[in-house]
């Protein structure tokens, strides 16, 4: 299948076509020699490969660079290098450990190539429901993740039904194991998204996770699956999910459900990801007990200690669903017995899906700044990458795959770094003006789109484009309850109660007005139009300059970017331009539907006497 070739991403100076190694040291090997030449560089450099680790050293000896690791630590050790010289920086001399054994990537890729909540064209992977792709693609995607580290994949859509089941059985199994030799010179380990239900639809004809049969299928489905597959990082689930099956059909406790699944991997060293994103999906509005963020907590926290050690609960950066603010998921806290991987969502759903720039890697040092020491102990993103030829539908989008990369390694965000890290690399030539405009981009978006932590204000199904009440009268539990006068859910002790489940001191500062930060504010109280807030504005004037001041960033985001016309290949500057008008756009319209939205409600006018349609 022919593939447009995706660009070369932040690496341009290394050649488009991979030369073939079969493993990460000879690889390394090629990748240093091209690089070096392309960089005009006369830098000797070593590489000394023992073992099989991940980490690697950078030492000067003698006049003499030497990465010293194991295999894929010295791959990872040139990318580092390569990188650094690149950017005109000195050797990067040091030793390189990752802070997670496993950062992985989450594709939504359906069988049939489409990709869900994919804003960047069709699967890399899959087409006609098989496996079909581009190899020197796959090469570059490849190169481009372990560039940063980046060590495992999962393949397909948490949302598993047939056939996409089949992946794990022949003849599927053979293409798979195709791929997963491709991925392992560049120290890229597969997973795969399993259906829970399936041994239903085999001879066991149930998916009771007690059940012997049921049990006896999987750990033969695993045998031939590692048969194929030795080093497979294991499998991940949706379970009792948004109308996917689990163990709550038979009675069993995700506990049971997972453990079972996780038995079946353990001879062969699998981990087994178990996804919390579990929520009643079927909520009636007029219900003001059931408060969504809650669930997550609600199911897991009391199964503390009941999880084999093989199984990893995957647990969304905050308690909802990856909105443009959330506070840390409690969950994350409440889990001191369970191995849990934190998961973020490079897919932009909620924040502007690839069209409008949004540099996530401020958020992530927020949720980092809230989660508890020692954190998770694995990471997770969902991808935001397809077939396009910029391989994210925004080329500036690649961003946030190299911060998450960075991140996945270093575990801490640094936004700054990471954006004039990538920028430099990507276009050294508007390197500072690029990197301005990815740290500011996510608060434009937030002043736009989001006021004060409330979420969902988008359009139903598609997430795009604002539409207050989408939700409001819906079955998904995500409500703002906006009236003429007031916005917002009391989640504290007098509400929903939901702060109760953090640990006493964010507890306490979300549950006080004067230490909750404004960002959160709608997220946590619910609050009169008047309200003062601690600048002395108005929590309804607050809402209109946001989206009067947002509206007018998105303007200077691209008369900034139109600014950087030469600098940047023409090719990408044209397209960027594209999305930039596109967001302009967006942003008006959030900005003229939210704010006639609350002068619709509230009666109450701009102080300033802007235009809100009334
Ligand atoms: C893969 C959100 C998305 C769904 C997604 C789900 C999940 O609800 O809208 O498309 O399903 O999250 O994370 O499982």
């Amino acid at each position: 299948m022919k593939q447009a070739s995706g660009t070369p991403a932040w690496l341009p100076f290394l050649p488009m076509d991979i030369p073939a190694g079969n493993s990460s040291a000879q690889l390394a090997r090629s990748e240093l020699a091209a690089g070096l030449a392309a960089l005009a560089s006369s830098q000797r450099v070593e590489l000394e490969v023992k073992g099989a680790d991940e980490g690697y050293d950078i030492l000067l000896r003698e006049g003499t660079l030497h990465i010293r690791g194991g295999e894929p630590g010295v791959l990872y050790g040139t990318y580092t290098l390569l990188q650094a010289l690149a950017r005109g920086e000195p050797a990067p001399l040091g030793n390189y450990r990752p802070r997670y054994p496993l950062r992985m990537l989450n594709h939504w890729d359906n069988m049939d190539g489409s990709v869900e909540r994919g804003y960047a064209g069709g699967s890399l992977f899959f087409n006609n429901n098989r496996l079909a792709y581009d190899q020197a693609r796959i090469h570059r995607y490849a190169r481009m993740l372990a560039s940063v580290g980046i060590n495992a994949i999962c393949l397909n859509n948490v949302n598993v039904r047939p056939p996409m089941d089949g992946l794990i059985l022949p003849p599927q199994l053979d293409d798979l194991a195709g791929l997963a030799n491709l991925l392992r010179p560049y120290g890229i380990r597969l997973l795969v998204c399993v259906d829970f239900a399936m041994p239903a639809r085999h001879e066991p004809g149930t998916a009771d996770p007690l059940s012997p049969q049921v049990q006896a299928w999987w750990a033969l489905r695993a045998k031939q699956v590692y048969a194929r597959i030795p080093d497979l990082a294991g499998f991940v689930v949706k379970a009792d999910s948004e109308h996917r099956p689990g163990p709550h059909t038979y009675g069993r406790s995700h506990a049971q459900g997972a453990n079972m699944l996780a038995r079946a991997l353990k001879p062969h060293g699998g981990l087994l990801f178990w996804r919390c994103f579990v929520y009643n999906c079927r909520q009636d509005w007029r219900d003001r007990q059931t408060d969504r963020p809650k669930a997550a907590y609600e199911h897991y926290a009391p199964l503390d200690g009941q999880f084999d050690d093989n199984v990893v609960l995957q647990i969304k950066s905050g308690p909802v669903d990856f909105q443009v603010r959330e506070p840390v998921s409690p969950l994350l806290h409440a889990l001191p017995q369970t191995k849990k991987a934190l998961e973020l969502q490079l897919a932009q759903e909620y924040t502007g899906q690839q069209i409008d720039l949004f540099y996530q890697a401020a958020q992530w040092q927020d949720i980092f700044r809230q989660l508890p020491p020692g954190g998770a102990d694995y990471i997770a993103a969902v991808s935001n990458l397809g077939d396009d030829e910029s391989w994210c539908g925004h080329d500036l989008a690649l961003a946030n795959l190299y911060a998450f990369g960075r991140t996945a390694w270093r575990g801490e965000s640094l936004p700054g770094r990471y954006a004039m890290e990538w920028a430099a690399l990507s276009f050294p030539e508007a390197a500072g003006e690029i990197t301005k405009l990815l740290l500011a981009s996510p608060h434009v978006y937030e002043k736009y789109a989001a006021p004060l932590g409330l979420g969902f204000m988008v359009n139903p199904q598609t997430h795009y484009g604002p539409s207050p009440e989408g939700y409001e009268y819906a079955l998904w539990g995500t409500y703002h309850r906006a009236n003429h006068e007031a916005i917002g859910i009391d989640r504290g002790p007098e509400g929903t109660n939901f702060t109760a489940q953090y640990p006493l001191h964010l507890r306490q500062r979300f549950e006080r007005l004067t230490t909750c930060p404004d960002r959160l504010l709608l997220f946590f109280h619910r609050l009169r139009y008047d309200q003062r807030l601690a600048d002395g504005r108005s929590l309804l004037q607050r809402i209109y300059d946001d989206h009067f001041e947002g509206a007018q960033e998105a303007e200077a985001l691209q008369a900034a970017w139109l600014e950087l016309a030469g600098r940047v290949p023409p090719e990408v500057h044209a397209r960027v331009a594209r999305r930039f008008e596109m967001q302009v756009q967006n942003a008006r319209e959030w900005r003229d539907v939210i704010n006639t939205y609350f002068y619709r409600k509230s009666g109450i006018p701009d102080e300033q006497g802007r235009l809100i349609h009334p």
